[in-house]
């Protein structure tokens, strides 16, 4: 329950393949919203409390990850999320902050779901579960070409994949793919950006969508 008289904060996730541009651009709208007085605070998934830095490490980089069933996987990353919820996202809003999520519930819906082909209503059920009503009032979802945006995140990490990373090419084809059919299944969230635009002009879009859709924090 919202406290009286406190606006509750708003709930923005960012989404995309990997080397996208997600990182850069929270980075660059966090340091905006600061500008203007709002309070402000991100999260990454999985992670973002100490369970799910845990759970991050098992999924991503621990050899005990390395036989993980895709339900398995499926299981850790809504614990993962349904931690963070409850733990940051849910208390943080309350007290009127904004929180801007490095990916959420739709990542689970495209890697798991359609990359890795895992049954569509489990997977709605689970997400459902884990978050409850907690669910962002924006997601902005950076698009771009699977194998530029492997390169990009190569530059960034060097030619060492983490578990996840290590999938082939039709995976995260796959993955782009999912994630443009549900922008389209829900346009009234969802707003694709071209990430191969410069890092400035996205910037811009992703302000100027802020302002718009939320003008009533900007007075
Ligand atoms: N996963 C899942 O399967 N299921 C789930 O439910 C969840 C996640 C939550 C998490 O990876 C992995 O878990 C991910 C999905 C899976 N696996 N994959 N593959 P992560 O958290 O370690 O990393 P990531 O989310 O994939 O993102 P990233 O690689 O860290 O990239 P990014 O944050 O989107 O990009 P960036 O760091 O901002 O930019 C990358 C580079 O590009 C950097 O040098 C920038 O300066 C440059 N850049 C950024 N924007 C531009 C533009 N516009 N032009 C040119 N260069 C740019």
């Amino acid at each position: 329950m919202q406290p009286q008289g406190m606006k509750r904060g708003v709930f923005i996730s960012f989404e995309g393949s990997e080397g996208c541009g997600k990182s850069t651009q929270i980075a660059r709208l966090e340091t905006k919203l600061r500008d203007v007085g709002i309070e402000v605070m991100r999260t990454r998934e999985p992670g973002g409390t100490a369970v799910g830095e845990q759970i991050r490490h098992l999924l991503q980089h621990a050899p005990e990850g390395e036989n993980l069933t895709s339900e398995s996987e499926l299981l850790l990353f809504a614990a993962s999320r349904a931690q963070l919820v409850r733990e940051v996202i849910q208390p943080a809003l309350a007290r009127g902050t904004w929180v801007i999520a490095d990916r959420f519930l739709d990542s689970t819906t495209v890697y798991q779901g359609i990359g890795r082909g895992l049954n569509a209503d489990a997977v709605a059920a689970i997400n459902g579960f884990a978050v409850g009503d907690c669910l962002p009032d924006a997601t902005f979802l950076l698009d771009m070409d699977a194998v530029e945006g492997h390169s990009r995140a190569v530059k960034v990490r060097g030619d060492t994949p983490d578990r996840m990373e290590d999938q082939p090419l039709a995976f995260f084809e796959a993955v782009r793919a999912g994630y443009l059919n549900l922008a389209e299944a829900q346009p009234e969230r969802i707003q694709v950006i071209d990430a191969s635009d410069s890092i400035e002009e996205i910037e811009q879009r992703i302000w100027a969508a802020c302002r718009q859709q939320f003008d009533e924090f900007f007075c």
